[in-house]
């Protein structure tokens, strides 16, 4: 009797992957067994160096002993609380924790479990304060083409990446987008913000013409867009966006669901640019990647605009079983402490001069037209393969996989973004493998 034929195997597992080419995959896997510090190990023992924070998220390295230390206590003491009329203490430690580091005045948290609530709260709460104002009829809401705001149906209306919005029907409906800011022909090779594109913004200006301002509620944007691509503002962009959304009297939203939690080298991107938002949101690198946790920061008046009703009515009627998980508390206290201790939250601006010169020296290698890069995140992009676009890059990810490094890629892009504790040994042999897949992709 064979029984191995019904023992279960990838191939024909129940598992269906998400954003994942499942039948390629499961013939052919890349499994990851272990982690610890900036690397990855397969189940064979391989390392692999962790080029992309595993999907942007473990900012402070894996499996740090402090953060594992304090969810493994936390599961132990109290596994679950109800946040619904009820609570515990870490929530409100937490929620003060991390208000602390926000910009201006968004010291107002609204706990979710990961990027696309945080988004679609975000979006929610927009809503919500233009009608606890009086202004119902703001109902639009706009994001940006190559935009990626998770995968819930607002943050899909808003996305601007087709491959993830055009199977999906209608989605949410009054949603108009804004052009995108790359631009190769302007701005190839630019170090850090490119030159040209600020009037890009005024794109803006077309759609409050076109529906009237008094229509639109909200705009959303990431300060750097890295789903789609790795597309940083142009100098003075994120600026004009502002000043137009102030004109109208639109909320402005940062989506950091990437550039928030020291990526840039400052606590939130917005403070790297030096542009208050009215409303963040943030996940992955809340919690470095261990417990699914997002939040969204509010400033006080939007805050403040739900609390006028009688005491005794519900402000909010919006959240998650999982918002303010305990889990999740203790692994975000856990971490800050591991970034304040370690000073991530700004060690990306020290490495930022030296990861941008690594990455721009592979400028020259077979089919790279674009190298850009801000913080501790490059981005290199390949031109598309005539008739199979995405599969150069592919090739390199799955190529780099079998040298020793784990990097993502987008489209024909390549996106890496290390963990924040990376040394600058560990940046060259991470462009060292990159520089030698360039070198054998054809
Ligand atoms: N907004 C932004 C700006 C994001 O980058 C989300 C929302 C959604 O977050 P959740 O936690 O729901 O996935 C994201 C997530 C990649 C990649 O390789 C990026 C994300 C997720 C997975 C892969 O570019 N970003
Ligand atoms: N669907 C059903 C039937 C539910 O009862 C709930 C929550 O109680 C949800 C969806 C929402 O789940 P969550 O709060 O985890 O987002």
């Amino acid at each position: 009797m064979n029984d191995r034929a019904n023992l279960p195997t990838l191939e024909n597992s129940a598992f269906f992957m998400p954003f994942s080419m499942n039948r390629q995959f499961k013939k052919a896997p890349r499994l990851l067994a272990r982690a610890a510090g900036v690397h990855y190990y397969t189940p064979e023992g391989r390392k692999l160096i962790d080029g992309t924070s595993g999907l942007w998220c473990v900012n402070a390295g894996h499996c740090r002993e402090k953060i594992v230390s304090a969810v493994q206590k936390q599961v132990a003491e109290l596994d679950f609380a109800p946040a619904f009329q009820m609570g515990h203490p870490l929530a409100f430690e937490f929620a003060d924790r991390i208000a602390a580091l926000a910009p201006g005045d968004l010291k107002r948290v609204f706990f979710t479990n990961s990027g696309s609530e945080s988004v679609d709260t975000a979006l929610k709460l927009a809503l919500a304060y233009h009608r606890a104002r009086g202004e119902g009829q703001r109902v639009r809401l706009i994001g940006r083409e190559r935009g990626y705001h998770g995968v819930n149906f607002g943050g899909t209306a808003v996305g601007g990446m087709v491959g993830n919005r055009k199977i999906f029907g209608a989605l949410v409906s009054g949603v108009d987008h804004i052009r995108h800011t790359h631009d190769l022909e302007k701005n190839a090779f630019s170090r850090g913000q490119p030159a040209h594109g600020a009037e890009l913004a005024d794109d803006l200006q077309r759609l409050c013409a076109l529906h009237d301002a008094s229509t639109i509620a909200a705009v959303i944007v990431e300060p750097v867009a890295c789903s789609g691509g790795v597309l940083v503002p142009p100098v003075g962009y994120l600026e004009r966006l502002r000043a137009i959304c102030d004109q109208h009297g639109i909320l402005l939203i940062f989506d950091e669901v990437i550039t928030a939690w020291g990526r840039l080298g400052k606590p939130f991107g917005a403070q790297h640019f030096g542009v208050l938002p009215d409303l963040i949101t943030t996940a992955k690198g809340i919690t470095n990647g261990t417990v699914p946790m997002g939040a969204v920061f509010m400033r006080e008046r939007i805050y403040q605009a739900f609390m006028g009703g009688p005491e005794n009515a519900i402000e909010m009627p919006h959240g998650y079983t999982y918002s303010s998980h305990p889990l999740a508390c203790a692994a975000g206290l856990a971490t800050m402490q591991v970034y304040e201790e370690e000073g991530l939250l700004t060690r990306a601006a020290e490495l930022a001069p030296y990861w941008e010169a690594q990455a721009h020296a592979l400028k020259g290698l077979p089919n790279v037209i674009d190298i850009r890069n801000i913080g501790l995140i490059a981005a290199i992009e390949l031109a598309p393969r005539a008739g199979a676009p995405g599969m150069r890059a592919l090739d390199a990810h799955i190529k780099a996989f079998e040298k020793g490094a784990y990097i993502r890629v987008a489209g024909d892009i390549i996106a890496l973004a290390p963990p924040l504790i990376i040394r600058k040994e560990e940046i060259d042999q991470l462009f060292d493998i990159v520089r030698s897949v360039l070198q054998t992709t054809n």
